[in-house]
C-alpha cells in the first residue's frame, strides 16, 4: 500500500454554481474562474478561464444550456460542466478522452472507457498548431489537454438512466501522489451564488479513511455556520472513533442552530468501513455491482445537552468498492447503479451526476463519494493518471476548507 499524505483533513469548500443559458452567461462564468484562478492557481490560470469559456460555450452547444460548478483547491481548482441535454454519442465521448499523441506523455489506451480510437490517432489531427475542425467534442479535447485531471460521462436518450452529461477538468499546481482510494463531492447552495448550509470532510490517513458529511438545519448562512462547526470538530481529530466524532461535532454546534451528519471510517486492510449518521443523510456502499443502504438513526446534533448517540454499523469493504454519502438535498431514491458504467468514473462524477438528476429545487445539496482504487474497475481518467489522495488543510470561507480530490497525471506540455 502506497504512502499518502498525512499532513491534515482535506475540507471541501463548496461549489458556486454558474448557469449556462447565453453567451452572456460564457462570459460571466470565465470572469468567475478567472477570479478563482488568480487566487488558487499561478501558471495554469489562464488555462483554467480558457477550459471554462470551451465548457461554457460547449454547454451552449450541444447540450442545451446546462451548469458550470466551480471549486476552489488549495492549490487549483475544479470546474464540473453539467448538462442534461440529448447526450454525446460514443464517437463524441471518445473525441473528448481519447488519448493526446504526445511523446512526452507516454499515454496508455487505458484512459479510454470506449477502448480507444481505433487508429489511435489523435482527434484533432495531432498538431498542437492546427486548429481544431471537428465538431463535438473537439473543445472537449482542448480542455482535456489543458487540464491536469479529466473525466467524462454521458448518457443518451432511450437508456435506463436519464441523458445528459457530466465533464470534469481539474487544475493543479502540484504534484498529485498515489494512493488506494480517492474521493469526490459537490456541495451546492439553493440559490446560485448563495452559501450552502451543508460542508464536507475528509481524512486520509495510510490506513485510515475518514469522512464527514454535515447538513445544518435550514439553509443559507446560519446553517453553513452549523456546518462549518461540525466541520472544525472533525477536523481536529478525524482519526477518533465515530461515537467520539459525533459527541465532539454535537458540543461544536451548540452554540449553532445545530444540523444532521453522518460520519465514516474505511480500513482498506481490514476491510471494515463504520459508519454512524444522526438524522437525514444517506448512504449507500457499492461493492462487486451491489449496494447497500447504510443505517443511520434519527436525531439532530447540537440542540440538546446530551449528544444523541449514533449507531456505528460495520459493514464488509472491499477492493473496488465505492461509498456515497448524500444530505437530504437529494430526493431519496438516488440510485447510482441506474447508470451504466458510471461508477468506475471520478468520484466528483459521479457526485455530479447523481446532484444533478436527484437534487431538490429547495435544499442545499452535498453528495459525497469514495472509490476504492484496488480493483481494476475504476478507470484511469485522463490519459496516464496514477490515482492519488492527498490530505492538506487550506482555509476557506463558509462551511469550511478546500483540497482537490487528485488524480496524479503527467504534466500537460500543450494547452
Ligand atoms: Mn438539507
Amino acid at each position: 500500500m502506497e504512502a499518502l499524505n498525512t499532513s491534515g483533513p482535506t475540507v471541501g469548500a463548496q461549489h458556486d454554481k454558474f448557469v449556462v443559458s447565453t453567451d452572456e452567461d460564457v462570459g460571466a462564468l470565465r470572469r468567475g474562474v478567472a477570479e478563482v484562478a488568480a487566487r488558487t492557481l499561478g501558471t495554469r490560470a489562464a488555462r483554467a478561464a480558457l477550459a471554462a469559456t470551451e465548457l461554457g460555450t460547449n454547454l451552449l452547444r450541444h447540450g442545451a444550456g446546462g451548469y458550470v460548478l466551480v471549486r476552489p483547491l488549495v492549490a487549483g481548482l475544479e470546474l464540473l460542466a453539467v448538462d442534461s441535454g440529448p447526450g454525446m454519442p460514443p464517437g463524441a465521448r471518445t473525441l473528448g478522452m481519447v488519448p493526446h499523441a504526445s511523446p512526452s506523455r507516454g499515454d496508455p489506451d487505458g484512459g479510454d472507457p470506449d477502448g480507444g480510437d481505433p487508429d489511435g490517432g489523435d482527434p484533432d489531427g495531432g498538431d498542437p498548431g492546427r486548429r481544431p475542425t471537428k465538431g463535438l467534442g473537439v473543445g472537449l479535447s482542448a480542455v482535456r489537454r489543458a487540464a491536469t485531471v479529466f473525466d467524462l460521462y454521458s448518457t443518451t436518450r432511450g437508456g435506463s438512466a436519464p441523458a445528459g452529461t457530466v465533464v470534469l477538468a481539474r487544475f493543479l499546481e502540484g504534484p498529485p501522489r498515489p494512493g488506494w482510494c480517492r474521493w469526490g463531492a459537490v456541495n451546492v447552495a439553493i440559490e446560485e451564488g448563495g452559501i450552502s448550509g451543508d460542508g464536507w470532510a475528509v481524512s486520509a490517513l495510510p490506513l485510515l479513511v475518514s469522512v464527514l458529511v454535515v447538513d445544518g438545519l435550514g439553509h443559507g448562512r446560519e446553517a453553513g455556520l452549523a456546518a462549518a462547526a461540525a466541520v472544525s470538530a472533525f477536523g481536529a481529530d478525524p482519526s477518533a472513533n465515530l461515537e467520539e466524532l459525533v459527541r465532539r461535532a454535537h458540543e461544536a454546534m451548540r452554540p449553532t442552530r445545530g444540523g444532521v451528519l453522518a460520519v465514516c471510517s474505511v480500513n482498506p486492510e481490514l476491510g471494515e468501513l463504520r459508519y454512524g449518521a444522526i438524522g437525514n443523510i444517506s448512504g449507500m456502499l457499492l461493492n462487486d455491482r451491489t449496494s447497500q443502504r447504510l443505517l443511520g438513526r434519527d436525531g439532530i446534533l447540537g440542540t440538546s445537552l446530551v449528544p444523541p448517540s449514533p449507531r456505528v454499523n460495520s459493514y464488509p469493504w472491499s477492493p473496488g468498492a465505492v461509498l456515497v454519502l448524500a444530505s437530504d438535498g437529494l430526493r431519496s431514491s438516488w440510485d447510482p447503479l441506474a447508470y451504466p458504467g458510471l461508477l468506475s468514473h471520478d468520484p466528483a462524477v459521479i457526485a455530479a451526476v447523481l446532484q444533478r438528476d436527484y437534487g431538490r429545487p429547495n435544499d442545499d445539496a452535498t453528495v459525497l463519494v469514495v472509490c476504492d482504487l484496488r480493483a481494476s474497475n475504476h478507470l484511469d481518467v485522463g490519459a496516464g493518471n496514477i490515482p492519488a489522495i492527498q490530505g492538506e488543510t487550506g482555509q476557506a470561507a463558509g462551511a469550511g476548507q478546500t483540497e482537490p480530490p487528485l488524480l496524479s497525471g503527467p504534466a500537460r506540455t500543450s494547452a
